[in-house]
């Protein structure tokens, strides 16, 4: 049976859940917000990762309204969970492709086993169930499996599926793709790119050439690129950041493998540093398993507010 949307993303987040919510039952029987306290809170948000910065701001935000009183676990959770959504609000821009665009070139980049390829197919059955015309380019041509895995996708989407021989220029194939896009009419064109090249100074060049490549043909393109990020690398996923803004102009942020991970955390440290729109995250395996990030729910998730 199908989960429901809010299920789901519970179901996903359950070992970050379980981490917070444990940790501040354990906390917060029924006892005075004194120093001893709120230190001790400090110490389980920057446990889950949320960052230190965020976890000392949310601790003094408790500090100047709740010290001295007594709270309930239950309570903390609540008042954690607003000020938790209170920092995801800004970053939580769902994404739809712009229809006028046709197509709408999506650039999807991140590092090897981030979930780059996975989370092409699930958008390309998302966009089939709605109507969309998609088209997806396996631009990570240095591993065959690679573009036998696009392939797959294809086959349950019906979404064709542009691919070269091993080692084509990932440039001219995505070039190619954007002039059959245009002319079949294809609403939202999906380009896969490789995680992992010898090295950073050779996938820049890789990345950038692609995205040169495609303005020749339309000054606009790519009109997104998303960061794909691998939720259970915790704190390494910031540097992932600062390491693909230096070679890209990143539009969004896709963060994955939120179902495997203790790390649900990380969503908030992202959205605090770098403020950059987190469009969907990943829970599962499934193509119904990428969510658009809904910032209330994913809070109250997270901390295992009822
Ligand atoms: N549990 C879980 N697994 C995921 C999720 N997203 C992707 N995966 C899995 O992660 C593994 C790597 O995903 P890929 O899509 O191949 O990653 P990639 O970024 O394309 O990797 P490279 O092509 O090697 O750069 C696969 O086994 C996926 O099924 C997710 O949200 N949850
Ligand atoms: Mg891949």
């Amino acid at each position: 049976m199908a989960l429901g949307f809010l299920s789901r993303l519970k179901q996903g987040l359950a070992r970050s859940t379980a981490k917070i919510s444990d940790s501040i039952g354990a906390v917060f029987v029924k006892r005075k917000l004194d120093d001893e306290a709120l230190s001790d809170l400090e110490d389980v948000l920057v446990g889950a990762d949320l960052g230190t910065a965020v976890a000392a701001r949310v601790v003094a935000e408790f500090r100047s309204t709740r010290f001295g009183k007594e709270v309930t676990d239950a309570e903390i959770k609540d008042a954690l969970a607003t000020e938790i959504a209170r920092i995801l609000a800004p970053v939580a821009q769902s994404f739809e492709p712009d229809m006028a665009l046709k197509p709408h070139v999506v650039l999807m980049v991140g590092v090897n086993g981030t979930g780059k390829t996975t989370t092409i197919g699930k958008l390309a059955q998302q966009y089939k169930e709605q109507g969309k015309r998609t088209m997806m380019v396996a631009g990570d041509t240095f591993r065959a499996a690679a573009v036998e895995q696009l392939q797959v996708w294809g086959q349950r989407t019906g979404a064709p599926v542009v691919s070269g021989p091993a080692n084509t220029d990932p440039a001219g194939l995505a070039f190619d793709a954007l002039t059959r896009a245009k002319a079949e009419g294809v609403d939202v064109l999906l380009i896969d790119t490789a995680g992992r090249l010898h090295n950073k100074t050779a996938l820049m060049e890789e990345l950038r050439k692609i995205i040169r490549v495609l303005k020749k043909q339309d000054e606009s393109a790519p009109h997104s690129i998303f960061l794909v990020l691998d939720a259970t690398t915790g704190q390494n996923a910031l540097n992932q950041v600062d390491v693909f803004k230096e070679m890209v102009n990143i539009s969004g942020l896709i963060v994955t493998k939120l179902d495997g991970s203790a790390r649900g955390g990380i969503v908030v440290a992202l959205a605090e540093e770098f403020g950059l729109p987190v469009h969907f995250v990943g829970v599962g395996e499934q193509a119904g398993d990428l969510r658009p990030f809904d910032p209330m729910e994913y809070a109250r998730g997270l901390v295992g507010a009822a």
